[in-house]
């Protein structure tokens, strides 16, 4: 099932030729418009003319988090503020947030793109969609709200949080599609049981979850509890939100819109481009955004891209499923490790419940990394031994797989902080 099929599945000649066109009205834009793009074309040499080929652009610099700070609010931005129709703004741990704004072109191409994903996974015009990503300033609740509305489906603007209502709401409105974080879709599952409701209780089908990365093994305990087809859907504020990928039925990596986005893969210490199939840096680059053009965005997020036809059809690049942040990833005595890795060890091994926390400290110069991860009721007041044998079993298998050691500690069920949104999986007490 497609939204747009012929912007979809154009031939990747064809794809390249629009790409080209669009690109080089957007840098011809930016660097008439955007005083930093301007300076830093500059600085590096570079005219919008030099562009002739997609692969020129590899010459313009990069732009990164900070450079949205060093102009915050506005700065970056390539239309007066009368044309602005919305903004948005993501919510940066240190420092000022990050704002983005948006054309009434810009909201129209964010409400496209986002039709094109939930059709991807299923969404048709009957459906009824139970958005619980966070409204407000966070763009998954709009984002997706939008896109339903286009698609025609019925929007359920619940947001998240409050979660016994949500499901109450969830099996009286015969919710089908369920939009929310892949760690909250996890809390509602356990909720659920809470509540003695199980899967056969609702008409659920499919789940569109993002914001986070997410294993594979936790994929299949979500579809398992809530009995859905669940797909990953990613995006990123500073490019337009969530819609920038979305996986398809054939769920082997998530095609990127590339009518309106070129992707690339960087080494992230050398800046250098590397080619389809290697893991790196993902940086993107926004080819018809209005009031805030992006060149070259690194994202810090880690993946690879595959350009091969897919079964789907759909002609646009994949990348895989984003294993984690640069700045997610810990590196414990010189080895690096995403939380979604351990996620994965624990999960394969499944006698564990799916809520864990990483937590990582120094003791004298040596990193240490706690594993604390919940057990049942039952497995908790079982034998010490039991749990003792249980924690040198997934110690020995996260040392195989991760090449490190670590401590395990079962914890006491619910005893690690639900989230309503955005996991936090990693506590490092090292900078404090
Ligand atoms: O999280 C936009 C979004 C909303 C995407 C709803 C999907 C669904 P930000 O708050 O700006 O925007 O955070 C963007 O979240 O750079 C990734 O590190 C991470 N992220 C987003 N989607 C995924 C995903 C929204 N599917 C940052 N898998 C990104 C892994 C993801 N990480």
């Amino acid at each position: 099932m497609y939204w747009n099929r012929e912007a979809e599945c154009m031939s990747r000649e064809r794809l390249r030729e629009v790409q080209l066109k669009r690109l080089k009205k957007m840098v011809e834009r930016v660097f008439a418009t955007v005083p930093h793009y301007r300076r830093v074309f500059q600085a590096a040499g570079i005219d919008p003319g030099d562009l002739r080929e997609l692969s020129d652009l590899a010459k313009l610099p990069f732009t990164v988090k900070q450079d949205f700070r060093d102009n915050y609010p506005f700065g970056l931005f390539a239309v007066p503020q009368n044309e602005v129709a919305r903004y948005h703004s993501s919510s940066g741990t240190t420092g000022k947030p990050t704002v983005v704004g948006y054309t009434r072109q810009d909201l129209a191409t964010w409400a496209e793109l986002m039709a094109r994903s939930l059709v991807s996974a299923g969404t048709t015009r009957s459906s009824v969609v139970q958005n619980a990503y966070g409204y407000g300033l966070f763009t998954g609740g709009l984002g997706v709200h939008y896109g339903a509305e286009l698609v025609g489906a019925a929007v359920i603007p619940i947001s998240g949080g409050n979660t016994q209502r949500q499901i109450m709401i969830m099996q009286d409105f015969g919710t089908d599609i369920l939009t929310c974080t892949p760690s909250y879709a996890l809390f509602m599952a356990e909720v659920m049981a809470e509540m003695g409701l199980n899967k056969g209780d609702f008409k659920l089908k499919a789940g569109i979850f993002g914001a986070e990365p997410w294993s594979e093994n936790m994929r299949r305990q979500i579809e398992s509890r809530l009995g859905i087809s669940a797909f990953d859907i990613y995006g990123l504020s500073e490019i337009i939100g969530p819609g920038v990928a979305i996986e398809c039925e054939e769920k082997s990596g998530l095609h990127i819109f590339e009518d309106h986005f070129i992707a690339e893969i960087i080494d992230p210490a050398t800046g250098q481009p590397l080619p389809y199939g290697e893991t790196g840096e993902l940086v993107l680059t926004t080819i018809t955004k209005e009031a805030l053009p992006v060149i070259r965005y690194r994202t810090r997020d880690i993946t690879s891209l595959c350009a091969e036809a897919c079964l789907c059809g759909r002609t646009h690049v994949r990348m895989q499923k984003v294993t984690g942040r640069n700045d997610d990833m810990i590196i414990i005595r010189g080895v690096n490790v995403f939380p979604t890795q351990v996620e994965s060890v624990l999960l394969e091994i499944g006698e564990t419940e799916p809520h864990y926390q990483l937590v990582v400290t120094r003791e004298g110069s040596l990193d240490m990394l706690e594993i604390q991860v919940e057990v049942s009721e039952r497995m908790f007041s079982d034998k010490v031994r039991r749990l003792e044998e249980l924690e040198k079993k997934i110690d020995s298998k996260i040392e195989s797989i991760l090449g490190i050691s670590a401590k395990v500690r079962l914890v006491e069920p619910k005893s690690i902080p639900r989230s309503e949104g955005k996991a936090k999986r990693v506590i490092d007490k090292r900078q404090i």
